[in-house]
């Protein structure tokens, strides 16, 4: 019988390669430890791995094509040429992200290997010790990210290809139809369906109807508040979404998938009721419709109804909803990716999901730059829990912007084939479009009371 080999035994013909090749190291090797032996064995390339290459530096770049404020982490290293870019856009409080990049993970990283992304990711998140929080992990996504993007472009392969390959043709997704009246609405549905849409997300005006309410709420007559504060009538709201869920469904009929975003803005009691009134429309899901300050009603809405459910793009961390995926409390996951850490941790939420049969939706607005947005499709390409897409059809601006934007057609999202995410920056054009301090998130009642969010 042969015997197996192992490293402490050279075979007669690898010894002769050695002395051949001139390896002094090699011939001193062959009576040495096996230590020494195994450092100057002969491989083939393929399994030596790759010469380190080190972080040379790590930046923000902020830029706002959109109005929107993205934050990108650009990652350069020891390699002339070799960088890479993350998205790390908290767009509401972007300047305290690009603070945390510039003034300490680019401290942090600078010197350590682009290799080992996990422990980059373990190590950021403790190095604060306070950790957790949007900014902190906006900024570690950045990091992350960029470094899956140096992986890929090492590798010579798009990103998906390091996650295990392609599970699907293309990424599915849903667009967005808005508009001042249920009638509106639906026009905008049929010109999705006739580009080939198969899902699409349906809003009366902005979230909660916002912008949308005739009424002239009580506070700006007493002159409460500021005059950018926004009104929105909860009961209104509540009866309008399922009229135009009627509407919608009467004019573009059944096949078209609905999808509709409470953005929690009403009592959890009444979100399950409402919820249990869409039934009859089937919708695909009804996302965030809770905060999450209020999961525990998540039992409640189960018990009353099994319309779909996705949720959570306000979450942080794997822990704060491990438990509510586990049970099956919602069908899908929203996170939004820059929010929770990046790339790293999205694939262990993913992986998750598969074992309970959650499929993951992954949050992708316009405040998500195409770096982002490509992080969200190589990982919908890969995994086989894949559930949909928020779709955002990028402008002109960006595109000046961002070289190898997402592109769609009939209703699936296509990335390019460039190695790593895909996507590139143009920094001058970047500068051209700064960003703002301005969110406008306050939202009240008639009486003033703050809504959340
Ligand atoms: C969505 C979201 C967004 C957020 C926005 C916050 O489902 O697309 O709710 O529109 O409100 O990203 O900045
Ligand atoms: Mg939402």
């Amino acid at each position: 019988m042969k015997k197996p080999s192992n490293s402490s035994e050279i075979s007669r013909r690898d010894a002769m390669k050695l002395i051949t090749a001139g390896s002094a190291a090699g011939i001193l090797g062959l009576f040495s430890s096996p230590q020494a032996r195994a450092e100057t064995r002969i491989t083939p390339p393929y399994t030596t791995g790759m010469p380190p290459v080190k972080i040379k530096s790590v930046k923000a770049i902020a830029t706002a094509p959109e109005g929107s404020n993205l934050v990108i982490v650009k990652v350069e290293t020891t390699e002339p040429g070799l960088y890479g870019l993350g998205c790390a856009t908290f767009t509401q409080r972007a300047m305290a992200v690009i603070t945390a990049i510039d003034s300490y993970l680019n401290d942090f990283c600078v010197g350590k290997d682009v290799d080992n992304i996990e422990d980059m990711w373990q190590s950021a998140y403790v190095s604060s010790y306070w950790r957790n929080g949007p900014v902190l992990n906006n900024a570690l996504s950045g990091i992350d990210e960029a470094l899956w993007d140096i992986k890929g472009k090492r590798a010579n392969m798009p990103v998906y290809q390091l996650l295990g390959g392609k599970s699907r043709i293309a990424v599915d997704c849903y667009a967005h139809a808005s508009g001042p009246t249920p009638e509106a609405v639906a026009d905008r549905v049929q010109q999705f369906i006739d580009q080939g849409f198969r899902h699409v997300r349906i809003q009366q005006g902005g979230y909660g109807g916002v912008g949308t309410m005739e009424k002239k709420p009580d506070f700006v007559e007493a002159g409460f508040g500021t005059e950018q504060d926004q009104y929105m009538d909860q009961h209104t709201y509540l009866k309008r979404v399922p009229e135009m869920f009627n509407v919608v469904r009467k004019r573009c009929g059944e096949d078209v998938e609905l999808l509709h975003d409470i953005h929690e803005r009403v009592e959890p009691v009444d979100a399950i009721n409402m919820i249990k009134e869409l039934e009859q429309y089937h919708p695909f899901f009804i996302e965030d419709p809770f905060s999450p300050e209020n999961m525990k009603w998540f039992k409640h809405l189960r018990a009353a109804t099994m319309v779909p459910i996705a949720m959570g793009e306000l979450f942080n961390n794997i822990n704060e909803f491990r438990d509510y995926m586990v049970d099956q409390l919602f069908d899908y996951i929203r996170v939004h990716i820059s929010q929770i850490g990046g790339i790293t941790p999205a694939m262990k939420i993913a992986r998750l999901g598969e074992w309970f049969n959650v499929r993951t939706a992954w949050h992708g607005p316009g405040d998500t730059s195409p770096v982002g947005h490509a992080a969200n499709a190589h990982i919908d390409l890969a995994v086989w829990n894949f559930g949909i897409q928020e779709s955002h059809f990028w402008s002109e601006k960006a595109q000046e912007v961002f070289k190898g934007c997402q592109t769609y057609k009939n209703g699936y999202m296509y990335i390019n084939e460039a190695p790593g995410l895909g996507v590139d920056i143009n920094e001058k054009a970047a500068a051209k479009y700064p960003i703002g301090t301005r969110s406008r998130w306050t939202v009240r009642k008639s009486d003033g009371t703050i809504i959340k969010p």
